[in-house]
C-alpha cells in the first residue's frame, strides 16, 4: 500500500507518543529518528509489536539515520530539551537553536519537499529559525501551540460548564509562551459565545490558567514537560495536513503584515490542508486583543534578536 509517511524527529515524550498516536490512527507510516543510538529503534520496535494488539498495519522504524526519511510528505521536529521547574521556556533557547538547526539541515538534505511542523521550544523562535535554515516558503514551515494551547482553554471551559468538550470551540492566538492571547470572544460552546455562559470575572481565572498551563504540569512533573496533549496537538496538524482537511487551526506562522506583524512568526489561525500553510486567517480583534498580539510578537522578537546577536541566524 502506498500509504503517507510521517518523520519524527526526536523519540522523548513528545515524538514517541506522536508517533504512537500516527500508527494507532492507521494514518500514516511513521520514521522516528533520535541522535540517542538504539532509543529510537527500541522504541519504533515496541510500537510495532504492539501493533497486533491495537489492531493497526501502519509501519515504524527507528532509525538515527537521516537517510531514511527520503519520501516523507511531513516532518515533526520534537527534538531539545524540554522545561524543567521554574524554567521559562526562553532559557532554553541556545542549546535548542542549535539542535534545531542541524536536524533542519539534515531533514532537508534527505526531504527536500517535505513540510515542517516544528514541536521544540521556544516554539515561535523554532519556527522562524527553521524557516531561515530551511529556505522553505512560509507555507510549508509552521509550529504547533496553537493546537495545543487552545485545547487546554477547551478543556478548563468544559470542566468549568459540565459540558462535552466537542462542544466547545477555543481560541488562542499570539506566541507560544506567558504572553499568549487567549481569546475569549473567539471561543464558544456549541456555537454559542462563550461570553453568555460565563462572565468576564469568571472568565478570567480560566484565562490564565490556560496560559500557565505548561508550567502548572511542569512543576507536577518535576521532570519534563508535558507530552499527551502536545502530541495530540501535533497530531491533529498532520491529520489536517494529510487528509487535506483544511483545519482552521492556530499555528506559529510567519506574518507578512497580516494582523499587522511581519517578519516574525507568532500563533495565528490558518487553514492547514495538502499545501501546508494554506491560508493566514485575519479575524476581527478588539484593540485590546491586537495589542495583546503585538507584545506577544515583541517577546518573540526578543529570541529571535537574541539568535541573530549569537549569530546563528543571518543578519
Ligand atoms: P524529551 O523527552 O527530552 O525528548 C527530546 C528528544 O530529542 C530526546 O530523545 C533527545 O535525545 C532528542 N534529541 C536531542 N537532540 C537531537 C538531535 N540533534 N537529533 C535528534 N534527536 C535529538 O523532550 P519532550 O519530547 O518532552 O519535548 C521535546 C521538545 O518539545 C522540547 O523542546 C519541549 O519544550 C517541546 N515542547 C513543546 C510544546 C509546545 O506546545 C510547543 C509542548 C511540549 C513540549
Amino acid at each position: 500500500m502506498n500509504r503517507d509517511r510521517v518523520a519524527v524527529i526526536g523519540a522523548g515524550q513528545v515524538g514517541a507518543t506522536l508517533a504512537q498516536r500516527l500508527v494507532e490512527q492507521n494514518l500514516a507510516d511513521v520514521v522516528l529518528v533520535d541522535i540517542v543510538p538504539g532509543l529510537a529503534q527500541g522504541k519504533a520496535l515496541d510500537l510495532a509489536q504492539a501493533a497486533p494488539l491495537r489492531g493497526y498495519d501502519t509501519h515504524i522504524v527507528g532509525t538515527d539515520d537521516y537517510a531514511r526519511i527520503t519520501g516523507c510528505s511531513v516532518t515533526v521536529i520534537t527534538a531539545g530539551r524540554p522545561r524543567q521547574p521554574g524554567m521559562d521556556r526562553m532559557e532554553l533557547l541556545k542549546t535548542n537553536a542549535h539542535i534545531v538547526e542541524s536536524v533542519v539541515e539534515q531533514v532537508i538534505r534527505h526531504a527536500p519537499d517535505t513540510c515542517l511542523l516544528l514541536v521544540t521550544n521556544p516554539l515561535d523562535v523554532m519556527t522562524y529559525l527553521a524557516l531561515e535554515v530551511s529556505g522553505k516558503p512560509r507555507s510549508q514551515v509552521c509550529g504547533m501551540a496553537g493546537a495545543l494551547d487552545s485545547a487546554r482553554m477547551a478543556a478548563l471551559l468544559a470542566d468549568r460548564l459540565s459540558v462535552s468538550v466537542r462542544d466547545i470551540q477555543a481560541m488562542v492566538l499570539g506566541g507560544h509562551g506567558d504572553s499568549m492571547v487567549p481569546l475569549p470572544g473567539h471561543t464558544t460552546v456549541a456555537g454559542v459565545p462563550v461570553t453568555e455562559f460565563l462572565s468576564e470575572e469568571e472568565l478570567a481565572p480560566i484565562v490564565e490558567r490556560t496560559r500557565r498551563a505548561g508550567a502548572e504540569i511542569v512543576g507536577l512533573l518535576q521532570s519534563g514537560s508535558a507530552f499527551y496533549a502536545p502530541s495530540a496537538g501535533a497530531a491533529a496538524m498532520v491529520e489536517s495536513i494529510l487528509l487535506d482537511e483544511k483545519r482552521l487551526i492556530p499555528c506559529s506562522v510567519l506574518l507578512e503584515g497580516e494582523y499587522g506583524l511581519s517578519d516574525v512568526c507568532v500563533g495565528v489561525p490558518v487553514k492547514l490542508g495538502a499545501g501546508g500553510v494554506e491560508e493566514v486567517v485575519e479575524l476581527e480583534l478588539a484593540d485590546e486583543e491586537r495589542s495583546a498580539l503585538a507584545r506577544s510578537a515583541d517577546a518573540v522578537r526578543k529570541g529571535i534578536t537574541a539568535l541573530r546577536d549569537a549569530g546563528v541566524l543571518r543578519e
